[in-house]
C-alpha cells in the first residue's frame, strides 16, 4: 500500500517534532515545513532522530502562492497546522504579525485544500486561549470563547474557519483545543521551560535569580508528546468532531516552581507579597526568584481547566503523565542533556 503523504506546518516546534516522529512510526511519508528563518531551529528534529528522515520544505504562512506551491507539489492526506506565533506574551508586542500568522494563515491553508485537495483532512491547533477569562469554570467543546490577547483572538479566527469550511464545503477539517502541554522539547520562552533551566543554572552558579511575572496564574498542564497523538486520532475518526485535550487539572506556576525545586532537591521558601513576593533558598537566604512586572501581560488568562468527557468517549483517551510525573520528566531530561 501507498505511504499516506502528511503535512506539519511549524514542524521544528515541539508538537511538530513529537508528531512528525509518531507519523514517522506509523509509516507515512512526512512533509514538514517551517518559516525560512526556523531553518536554524532543527535541534528538536535532531534530538528524536528525525531530521533526515522528514521532507523539509521551507514555507511562508503570510504567502497564499508559497502553500499554493506546496499542495500542488504534493497530494496530502492529512495536513497539521501547527505553525503560529505561538507566544501569548509577544502577540501583544506584534499583533498584526499575529494576525496574520496565526489566524489567517489558518484560512491560506484551508482556501488550499478547498480549491486544490478537498479530500485532504485538515487538523487546526486550536488553544485553550480562546477561552481567555473563563465564561465556564470548566471549559469543554461548547464553552464560549472570551479570548484575552491577539493571539487568542487570531486562534478563534482560525477555529472558527475550520468550522465554517467543515460545515459550508464538507471538508474533513477538525480543531483540537489543546490546553497547555510541556515537554523537554519547549521553547525557553514558555515558563516552564524557562524555570527548569533557570533553576538548573542557578545551581550550576551560571545565574543568580530568574524573575517571572505572574506566579498565581493557574494553568491544566499536560505531556506534549500524549497530546500530538490525539491530533492524529481526530483525524481518523468517522466523522470530524473538535475536542478538548487537557488534564483536567489545574496548578498555579507557583506550583509548578515548588515542584521544580523539589525534584531538584532545592530547600526553598516563599516571602513576601504580590510584586515583592519572593523565594529564597532556605540554606543560605539567597533570592532566586524576583517577580517582574514587565513580565506581566496587559490582560491574563488567570485560570482554565479542560473537560475531556468528549475525548475520553470519541478518542478513548485519557492523559497518562501526571502534572508531577511531567515536572520529573522535563527535570531529568534537562540534567541528561547537560552531561
Ligand atoms: P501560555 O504559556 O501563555 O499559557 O500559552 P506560558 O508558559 O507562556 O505562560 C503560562 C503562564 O505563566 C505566566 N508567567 C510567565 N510566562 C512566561 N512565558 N514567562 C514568565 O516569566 C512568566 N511568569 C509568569 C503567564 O503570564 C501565563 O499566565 C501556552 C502556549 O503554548 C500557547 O501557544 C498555547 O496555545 C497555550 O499554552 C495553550
Amino acid at each position: 500500500m501507498a505511504k499516506k503523504i502528511a503535512l506539519i506546518t511549524g514542524v521544528s516546534g515541539q508538537d511538530g517534532a513529537y508528531l512528525a516522529k509518531f507519523l514517522l512510526n506509523k509509516n507515512y511519508k512526512v512533509i514538514g515545513s517551517d518559516r525560512r528563518s526556523a531553518r536554524n531551529s532543527q535541534w528538536r528534529l535532531k534530538r528524536l532522530g528525525i531530521d533526515n528522515k522528514i521532507i523539509y520544505e521551507e514555507l511562508e504562512m503570510g504567502e497564499l502562492f508559497d502553500i499554493d506551491r506546496l499542495f500542488k507539489n504534493y497530494k496530502f492526506d492529512e495536513v497539521y497546522n501547527l505553525a503560529a506565533q505561538s507566544f501569548v506574551g509577544s502577540s501583544f508586542y506584534s499583533p498584526l504579525n499575529t494576525a496574520n500568522i496565526t489566524g489567517l494563515g489558518v484560512l491560506r491553508v484551508l482556501e488550499c485544500i478547498r480549491t486544490l485537495s478537498p479530500k485532504t483532512k485538515f487538523y487546526q491547533a486550536s488553544s485553550s486561549e480562546m477561552f481567555g477569562d473563563v465564561l465556564e469554570k470548566i471549559q469543554n467543546e461548547n464553552t464560549p470563547f472570551n479570548p484575552q490577547s491577539p493571539y487568542a483572538a487570531a486562534k478563534a479566527f482560525g477555529h472558527f474557519l475550520t468550522l465554517n469550511y467543515r460545515k459550508s464545503y464538507k471538508l474533513f477539517a477538525v480543531s483540537g483545543i489543546l490546553f497547555n502541554h510541556e515537554s523537554p522539547l519547549r521553547g525557553e520562552e514558555f515558563v516552564t521551560r524557562k524555570i527548569i533551566v533557570g533553576f538548573i543554572n542557578i545551581l550550576k552558579k551560571k545565574k543568580a535569580f530568574i524573575e517571572l511575572g505572574n506566579i498565581n496564574a493557574k494553568r491544566d498542564w499536560g505531556y506534549a508528546k500524549e497530546y500530538v497523538e490525539q491530533m492524529w486520532k481526530m483525524l481518523n475518526q468517522k466523522i470530524p468532531r473538535d475536542f478538548v485535550i487537557a488534564s483536567g487539572k489545574t496548578y498555579s506556576i507557583k506550583d509548578f516552581v515548588n515542584e521544580v525545586a523539589k525534584n531538584l532537591k532545592m530547600k526553598v521558601k516563599w516571602k513576601g507579597n504580590g510584586f515583592n513576593e519572593k523565594l529564597y533558598m532556605k540554606n543560605n537566604n539567597k533570592i532566586i526568584i524576583k517577580i517582574n512586572k514587565k513580565l506581566f501581560r496587559p490582560s491574563e488568562v488567570n485560570y482554565v481547566k479542560g473537560n475531556i468527557t468528549k475525548a475520553k468517549k470519541y478518542l478513548n483517551w485519557k492523559p497518562k503523565v501526571t502534572f508531577k510525573k511531567l515536572v520529573e520528566i522535563m527535570v531529568k531530561e534537562e540534567l541528561e542533556n547537560l552531561k
